[in-house]
């Protein structure tokens, strides 16, 4: 699995930023949007004045494809594929685990499954999976201040903790993460008008637990941590269209700049 870091290295001490894509193998919006912003920034630094004050400012991490195995079941098999592809004994018949209830902060909670067989299955145990192992290594080597994860397909920008239902848990800088996922939010919608908003994972989609957000904010050293999930395709929800890559990447990169102004 890939990292791509993008930043200006003559700038020193910049604040490192972590995205992560395409966990959920299915979501391939995500892909081709933080692929897009790569192209973006590689092209535009140093005429467009947001960009480069961006990649002074920032180190952007970006590990686009999460789950390298899933996306290819997705690519050539079955395109609404979502987990991984692993397999946990011989005699199994169902395929993978959801790596985003693969993480070990409250894993095995409300919203995971045990049953193999579920879209939500948690796997056999924590970080049961080599690309949660992966990302998991990854950001405890690079301590990003700010760790986001991108999804698809009911815009929203979320913010920890997701893993309790019926009560919202937050972390002690919930306050922080608010005013940062709001910006972030109405940065996203001043593009095109998306319909998009900020709220607590609980409160906006119910439990979920086991997802890198709330790793990342509960146990490694992140600050800050936000999923985000981008618009739905044109074809509906996960499907899309190439002519969907545009719009999201604008969309997202407004998103990307207000954070990077704000952190
Ligand atoms: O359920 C998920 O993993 C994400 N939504 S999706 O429709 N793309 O599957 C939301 C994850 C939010 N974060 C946590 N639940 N920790
Ligand atoms: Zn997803």
């Amino acid at each position: 699995m890939k990292n791509i870091k993008i930043g200006d290295k003559s700038y020193p001490n910049k604040l490192r930023v972590q995205m992560e894509s395409g966990i959920h193998a299915r979501e391939w919006l995500a892909h081709a949007t933080l692929i897009w912003i790569t192209n973006e920034f590689l092209t535009k630094y140093g005429t467009d004045i947001e960009i480069t004050n961006s990649l002074r400012k920032v180190e952007w991490n970006f590990v686009v494809s999460g789950n390298p195995d899933g996306y290819e079941y997705s690519r050539n098999s079955y395109r609404m594929w979502r987990k991984t592809r692993s397999r946990y004994s011989i005699t199994q018949t169902c395929y993978g685990c959801d790596p985003n209830r693969n993480y070990d902060y409250f894993w095995g909670g409300d919203g995971s499954s045990n049953n193999q067989c579920s879209d939500t299955y948690r796997g056999p145990r924590p970080f049961s999976e080599i690309e949660t192992q992966n990302l998991r290594d990854l950001v405890l080597r690079l301590k990003p201040k700010v760790y986001a994860a991108v999804h698809t397909y009911v815009p929203v920008v979320l913010w920890p903790y997701g893993y309790k239902d019926n009560v919202i848990i937050e972390p002690p800088n919930a306050q922080a993460h608010r005013d940062l996922a709001r910006r972030v939010a109405s940065a996203i919608r001043g593009v095109n008008g998306l319909n998009i908003n900020a709220g607590n994972t609980v409160d906006v989609l119910g439990a979920a637990a086991g997802g890198s957000d709330d790793w990342a904010v509960g146990v490694s050293a992140s600050e800050l941590a936000f999923t985000f999930e981008l618009r739905p395709g044109c074809q509906g929800g996960f499907l899309g269209c190439i002519s969907d890559i545009v719009p999201s990447g604008k969309e997202v990169l407004a998103g990307f700049l207000e954070l990077s102004r704000s952190i």
